[in-house]
């Protein structure tokens, strides 16, 4: 054996020779390894030679560090950091007011068309030497520039002739967590809650500022710190020490920390009668509460409110409104440049003829009546982050009042982090639905990012999948909805192909056949798990109370927190009659949308369900009966998910180790779980449907009775 290769043989034993192969996910798609193409590692090297960055705010400390660290880590040598143009290759970044290099770089460039947070970044030639400059009017877009330009760099994209200007379409861009004190997590999976509050504020995981590196590489620039299901003790002086300490970590990176306002609060914990938002003593209690929350964190988002839904308080306790109650808190945080999220997701006690029209019917007439530093949140669809949804009503439906998208990243409906399922199409399908308010090509986008109605406060909200788990979000592919929802926040008309290849290059493999094949299982991915959850417009059909797996068969309780309200399955048909002859929530959309929800025959079939009881014997338009067609879809999802598990086995030695088998073990169960609703929900229905399963359709695995008669303790995320 040559002597050589014996060193080789070695060295790869001892694992010094392979690239790092055991990636625990923490990283997230920051990992900045170095790049192993020579080629393009000598281009990096040309062109970022040395680095220049001016400012010295904690924004730009920030910019510095990240960019320092970032290109060391994949050009496997030290940065040289520059004090002048001497030479080509320097990276230049600033903003216009600190850096007059930067200002005589692009002279082109009119001041105020780049905002505080968009930024520019140009390859330019300037006395023959090579520049490449970011540009910003903000620190905070310095630091974007940076994340873009590691960006680039981590993708192996060229860096030649870079020619980049970046805008955020939307003001507000924020994470949601439904964290409790306690650090439990509603809906999570991904472990106990990242904010630690009993350590805080003495201790400061490290945790928390890579929490932040993470979010301001997307574009995030908010975080709702606690649970939409409020506890007012975080409002206690006790606890704001610990916000304050948290928003400290925050700061450098752009991002304001925010919190959930329970309504009762004042009553609760402030001593008072009544939490009443018309009483002038709670009114001034919330803004003495405002004071003593910007005393400690000058620069806190604002309020989010669950108000009068699901048994949270709310002013219609008190006979107001939910914009008596928006405004009142709104006004507390006015003075400090504070907003007020309201959300529109009520589900009052009353059960409503249809649950879907409920937040339409209390929220249009209230249009026009709330302050201006008020936004209302809305869920992407009318019932509750099912797998498929139409888009809301609302959308478009206010035009006086600007409304906040709501997506949820955590995955409730979509098998919790058990499930790859990518959510960046389902977020697209929504942004892209054309609502029709002012005529053709109002998309859902244009109502979020304010230029349909011509809003300047704007916002998107995603519910966070995060928790302690190491790598963040239980499944390696949660981290791409997290990531997918950052990009479209900023940018809502990205492709989710676009964003998957970023993810996929970033996080897994730069080898282009794997990331393509990565990227069709990823962009498949939602589609199958609706077929083998909720095909053809089906909802809420989940199991009670944890929502993991299928229930189809749930009647007990409250009719509009069942399955069978929603399903209506009989021996006639299957679907919610939402026509004019049934509930009618197809009026709540904009012409032409209300007539073409109202035909059965023009009704997109993906959504036929939702809007119609079908009778079993309906011809589709693959020629199958309606029963045929359902049956056929739920095993195309079953045979999806199959095919992403014998897929990813082709992976093995081809990607890092232990991500392949983590996602490799986890396909299985998905796999697994899909034949689960498949068969449950395949044989419930066929109690109404009384017919055979077509060709094509495996057999059931076991009984109807067997599978409502499965238990489960202590399923995650209540
Ligand atoms: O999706 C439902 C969830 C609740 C959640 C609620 C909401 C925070 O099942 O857990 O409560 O929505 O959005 O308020």
């Amino acid at each position: 054996m040559k002597k050589e290769i014996l060193v080789i043989l070695i060295l790869a034993g001892l694992g010094l020779f392979t690239p790092a192969m055991a990636d625990d996910g923490y990283r997230l798609w920051l990992k900045y390894d170095q790049i192993t193409d020579i080629a393009y590692l000598k281009e990096c090297n040309k062109i970022l030679s040395g680095v220049m960055i001016t400012g010295d705010s904690p924004v730009i400390s920030a910019a510095h560090d990240e960019l320092i660290a970032g290109l060391a880590g994949m050009t496997g040598s030290q940065v040289t950091e520059v004090s002048s143009l001497k030479s080509s290759g320097t990276l230049v970044a600033g903003t216009f007011r600190s850096s007059p290099v930067v200002a005589s770089l692009l002279p082109d460039v009119e001041p105020g068309t780049i905002g505080e947070e968009g930024y520019i970044i140009r390859s330019v030639t300037m006395g023959g030497k090579k520049i490449t400059v970011i540009a910003s009017e903000g620190d905070r877009g310095v630091l974007y520039g940076v994340f873009h330009l590691l960006r680039l760099v981590s993708m192996q994209s060229p860096l030649e002739d870079l020619s980049i200007t970046e805008k955020p379409a939307t003001v507000l861009r924020l994470l949601n967590h439904w964290d409790n004190l306690d650090r439990s997590v509603e809906r999570g999976y991904a472990g106990e809650s990242v904010w630690n509050w009993h350590l805080l504020p003495g201790y400061i995981s490290p945790r928390y500022r890579d929490y932040a590196r993470a979010n301001a590489s997307i574009g995030i620039n908010g975080t709702v710190i606690t649970n939409v299901n409020a506890n007012a003790l975080v409002l206690t002086p006790q606890y704001l020490v610990k916000v304050a300490a948290l928003a400290d970590v925050m700061r450098p990176y752009g991002i304001k920390v925010y919190l959930t306002a329970r309504f009762s609060a004042p009553a609760e914990t402030g001593g008072l009668a009544t939490s009443d938002p018309l009483d002038p003593a709670v009114a001034r209690w919330w803004k003495e509460k405002a004071s003593e929350i910007y005393a400690l964190i000058p620069d806190f988002g604002g309020f989010l409110v669950k108000a009068n839904s699901e048994g949270q308080p709310g002013p219609q306790n008190y006979g107001r409104s939910h914009a008596d109650g928006a405004n009142m808190l709104a006004d507390a945080v006015a003075p400090y440049g504070g907003v007020g999220m309201w959300r529109a997701f009520v589900y009052d006690n009353n059960i409503p003829v249809d649950r879907a029209k409920q937040a339409y019917n209390e929220f249009v007439p209230l249009d026009g009546s709330f302050r201006s530093n008020v936004l209302v949140q809305v869920k992407n669809g009318a019932v509750d982050f099912q797998p498929r949804e139409p888009f809301h009503p609302l959308f478009g439906a206010m035009p006086s009042t600007p409304l906040m998208m709501e997506f949820q990243i955590t995955q409730e409906y979509l098998g919790c982090s058990t499930h790859l399922v990518f959510l960046a199409p389902l977020f697209e399908e929504c942004l892209t639905s054309d609502t029709h308010a002012a005529g053709p090509g109002s998309d859902v986008a244009k109502v979020i990012d304010g230029t349909l109605h011509g809003h300047s406060l704007t916002g998107m909200a995603g519910v966070a999948n995060i928790g302690s788990e190491r790598n963040w979000t239980g499944h390696l592919f949660g981290q791409a909805n997290w990531y997918a929802f950052g990009r479209l926040a900023w940018q809502p008309s990205l492709s989710s192909a676009t964003i998957a290849s970023e993810w996929i290059r970033m996080t897994l493999t730069h080898d282009p056949e794997i990331a393509d094949g990565i990227s069709t299982m990823m962009l498949s991915s939602r589609e199958a798990a609706v077929n083998y959850m909720t095909p053809l417009g089906l909802h809420h059909i989940m199991a009670e109370g944890h929502h993991w797996g299928p229930g189809p068969w749930v009647n007990r309780g409250r009719p509009d927190w069942t399955s069978v309200y929603y399903h209506r399955a009989d021996t006639i048909g299957i679907g919610f009659n939402r026509t004019r002859e049934g509930s009618d929530a197809v009026s709540q959309y904009f012409p032409p949308l209300n007539d073409i929800f109202n035909d059965p025959a023009e009704c997109p079939e993906n959504m036929l369900l939702w809007f119609h009881h079908v009778p079993w014997d309906h011809t589709m338009k693959s020629g199958r009966i309606l029963w045929d067609e359902m049956c056929i879809r739920y095993q195309e999802g079953v045979n999806a998910a199959e095919v992403y598990g014998a897929y990813w086995e082709t992976l093995n030695g081809r990607i890092d180790n232990a991500q392949y088998e983590h996602v490799r073990q986890l396909l299985k169960i998905q796999a697994r779980e899909a034949r689960w609703w498949k068969d449950a929900c395949l044989l419930y229905f066929q109690t109404f449907s009384r017919r055979p399963f077509p060709a094509g359709v495996d057999k059931p695995e076991n009984d109807l009775a067997y599978y409502r008669g499965l238990r489960f303790y202590y399923v995650p995320g209540i």
